[in-house]
Order: structure tokens, then C-alpha cells, then sequence
């Protein structure tokens, strides 16, 4: 007698204040259930409605065993597809049947995907601040805790350190408010921060930066250039989504290695750049690829071109879909890095099995599926804020609006 699907829901939490959508898939076998992470942080809402009145009434019935039947038909059964509120809500079900399949199977992740080629993911931290010596700082604290890898930052993305009072005097009159930033002296304060870092640390520390498509196309070439003698580990989101056409410029231009893919959802914007060749880590948010299930398939395509994989790993992916990265990242020989964000208390608590950093690596826990649960009763403590992002009405100086 098949195990079927008996409910689909959404858990909507935010023990760390970033809204997190965690799906769960209860089953007909009493006790027997699986999560997974939905999480688009900016559109929280509107993903959870998708799973409750979208992927519930297509899944509920059917055997728990046939994930890839429900991730190719819940993939097309809007008939539009490959955008992030249905792709998010895909994942959150995909990763929940993953678990399921671990759990009856009595095996974590890493071991149906075909078991582990390394024990531990190692993982690179943010170093950010308002000063070149709190970057620093923040840089000689990660090595202490054996990080090998840090993403450096001066002020943020665009370098908004905080203060644009030198901004407005470049502001045309009644320019409308946001978050401004100057282009020039953001490109200026990334290679004097660079130059710091490596006369403090030297090139034993291996560095990245995430430019955010702050700046254009040809900015984003001669900043790689200009980078060159720092070595960067890795040069991330240099062009938006929109301009990936320059990728096959950029490449022809500067040897700094290139990673790309957190913004992306659709298979034609990832695989022309792996097949091409033009970038080397692949950095997709693997819930808003659609989950696990595609994850996977792109790992191996990946592999075929020496391209290795980043997956997007923030504040705002949930410790489910971490925990998704870890079991990818440990049975994956093409994996590259991981971006690790870390876990407040509450969230702990929240999620227990969150997976464990120990110095520079994370680890996966060996227990059936994910290894991770929600508590939640717990999880209802921290409501999700419909505040929506100020940080995304990034203004240029004269005021107009910018790729955030
Ligand atoms: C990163 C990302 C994030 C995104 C955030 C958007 O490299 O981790 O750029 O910082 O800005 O995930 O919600
Ligand atoms: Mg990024």
C-alpha cells in the first residue's frame, strides 16, 4: 500500500527577524513527514499562499514516492513557469519528499545522492564595516575561528557605509528618497579595501566580494581588472541578471574568478554561462531553482565544465534549505564553497539538527532525510514582518533607480 500525501502546509517563522517559509508534506503513515525551504524572503506571503492553494490540492493523494513525476508537474501545471513565488513553493515540497525519502529509507540526504566524498563543507563568512579596520577586524576574527575563506564588503553593497551625507550634495532638487549610493566612490573604496586587507593579512586568507550589480557592465570589467593583484577566491554578482550577454566579455578580460546565480530561476539563464564557460562557481538560491531535485541535475551538468558550486547561503535561506546545501555541498565533487550565514539562538531552538559549523567547515548530522525539524509551537513566537525591504530602492545620485 503506497504512502500518500495527506496535507501540504506553509510555516511562515522569523525567529532571526527575516521571514523564513518552510514547507511541511504530512503523510498517511502516522508520524511519517518531510520539510523543505520556500524561502523568498521579500514575497514571504505570497509563496505560502502558493503552497497552501496551489501545490496542496495538486499533491494531496498522490504516493510520496514519485518526486520527480510532482517536481516536473508541479513545474508546469500553471503552465508559466520558472519564476520565484511558484519555483520557491516547489522547493518547499520537493525537499520536504527528499525527507520523507530519507526517512524511509533510513538514510540522510547525502547518502541517497550517493554518499559522501567529504566529510565537511568549508565555508566562507561576511566581514563588513564602516571602517577598513573593522573589515579587518572582522577578518582576523573569522581566521582565529579557522574560517579560510571571507567575503569582504566596505559598507554593505555599493558601499553604503552608512553615511550619505556626501551624497546629497549630488542629488538633483526633490530627488525621491532611497538608498543612495555613488558608483565611483564605491569602486574606489572596493580596491583600497582590497589593498588593506592583503598589506594586513597577506595572501594566505583567501578573499571574495559580492559587487551586487551595483555597477555597469564595463565598471564590473574594469573593477575585475583592477582586482587582479589581490587574487580574489571569487568576484560575485558583477553583472545583473539582465546583462549576462557580458559574461562572454568579462571573461575575455580578466582572469578574477567569476561566480553568478543567487538571482537566477530559469534553466537558460544558468546553463548558456556553464556551457560557455564563463563563469566558474554557480551561486543559485536552491529553493528558487525549485528545490533539491534541480539542484542536483545542475551539480552534475556543472561538473562536465568545471564549474563548481556556491550555493546562495544567507540570512534569508532557512536552516532547512541550508541544511539542503550541506547534504549537496558533502556528496558533490564539484562542490566549491558554501556561504554561511550562522544561526541565532532562537532559530536554534526553533530548528532542531540545524547543521553545525566547526571551525572552517559545516557538517551535516547522520539522521534519516534532512536531519532537521521545526518546532512549531516555537515557530509561532516569531511572526513574520510585512515591512517591505527599504534596501531594494537603490538610487544612483541623480536619483534614479538602481539594481539593488
Ligand atoms: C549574498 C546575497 C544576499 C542577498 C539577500 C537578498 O550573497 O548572500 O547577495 O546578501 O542580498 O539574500 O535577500
Ligand atoms: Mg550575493
Amino acid at each position: 500500500m503506497a504512502v500518500t500525501i495527506k496535507d501540504v502546509r506553509a510555516i511562515c517563522t522569523a525567529p532571526a527577524k527575516i521571514p523564513l517559509v518552510i514547507v511541511k508534506v504530512e503523510t498517511s503513515e502516522p508520524g511519517l513527514y518531510g520539510i523543505g525551504c520556500a524561502t523568498f524572503t521579500q514575497r514571504w506571503k505570497t509563496v505560502a499562499h502558493a503552497v497552501e492553494h496551489y501545490m496542496k490540492p495538486l499533491l494531496v493523494g498522490k504516493d510520496v514516492s514519485t518526486i520527480e513525476d510532482h517536481w516536473q508537474m508541479a513545474m508546469v501545471s500553471a503552465y508559466w513557469r520558472n519564476g520565484p513565488i511558484l519555483n520557491n513553493a516547489i522547493s518547499g515540497v520537493d525537499e520536504a519528499l527528499w525527507d520523507i525519502k530519507g526517512k524511509m529509507a533510513n538514510m540522510p540526504l547525502y547518502d541517497l545522492l550517493g554518499g559522501k566524498v567529504r566529510e565537511g563543507a568549508r565555508i566562507y563568512r561576511h566581514a563588513d564595516g564602516k571602517t577598513l579596520e573593522e573589515v579587518g577586524d572582522r577578518v582576523q576574527a573569522y581566521i582565529e575561528q579557522g574560517v579560510q575563506v571571507v567575503r569582504v564588503q566596505h559598507g554593505g553593497y555599493g558601499g553604503n557605509s552608512g553615511d550619505a551625507v556626501p551624497l546629497s550634495a549630488q542629488r538633483p532638487e526633490n530627488a525621491v528618497h532611497g538608498a543612495y549610493y555613488d558608483p565611483l566612490q564605491y569602486q574606489l573604496s572596493v580596491v583600497k579595501l582590497f589593498d588593506y586587507i592583503r598589506n594586513r593579512f597577506g595572501f594566505d586568507v583567501e578573499l571574495c566580494h559580492d559587487v551586487h550589480e551595483h555597477i555597469e557592465p564595463i565598471e564590473a570589467i574594469r573593477l575585475a581588472k583592477e582586482l587582479e593583484p589581490y587574487r580574489l577566491f571569487f568576484y560575485e554578482d558583477s553583472l545583473a541578471p539582465e546583462q549576462i550577454e557580458w559574461f562572454e566579455i568579462m571573461r575575455r578580460q580578466t582572469h578574477t574568478p567569476i561566480a553568478m546565480g543567487e538571482l537566477f530561476n530559469n534553466p537558460r539563464e544558468i546553463t548558456p554561462l556553464i556551457a560557455n564557460k564563463l563563469i566558474d562557481y554557480i551561486r543559485c538560491h536552491v529553493s528558487q531553482i525549485g528545490g533539491i531535485t534541480p539542484a542536483v541535475k545542475l551539480a552534475h551538468f556543472c561538473e562536465a565544465f568545471s564549474v563548481r558550486t556556491a550555493w546562495h547561503g544567507p540570512g534569508d535561506t532557512s536552516p532547512v534549505g541550508h541544511a539542503a546545501d550541506i547534504h549537496l555541498d558533502v556528496s558533490s565533487w564539484n562542490f566549491g564553497i558554501q556561504e554561511w550565514s550562522g544561526f541565532n539562538d532562537a532559530t536554534l531552538d526553533v530548528f532542531p539538527g540545524c547543521p553545525e559549523q566547526r571551525g572552517g567547515y559545516v557538517y551535516p548530522n547522520a539522521k534519516p532525510g534532512l536531519g532537521i525539524d521545526i518546532n512549531e509551537e516555537l515557530a509561532k513566537k516569531f511572526p513574520c514582518s510585512e515591512e517591505l525591504p527599504f534596501w531594494t530602492n537603490s538610487r544612483r545620485p541623480d536619483g534614479s533607480l538602481s539594481r539593488p
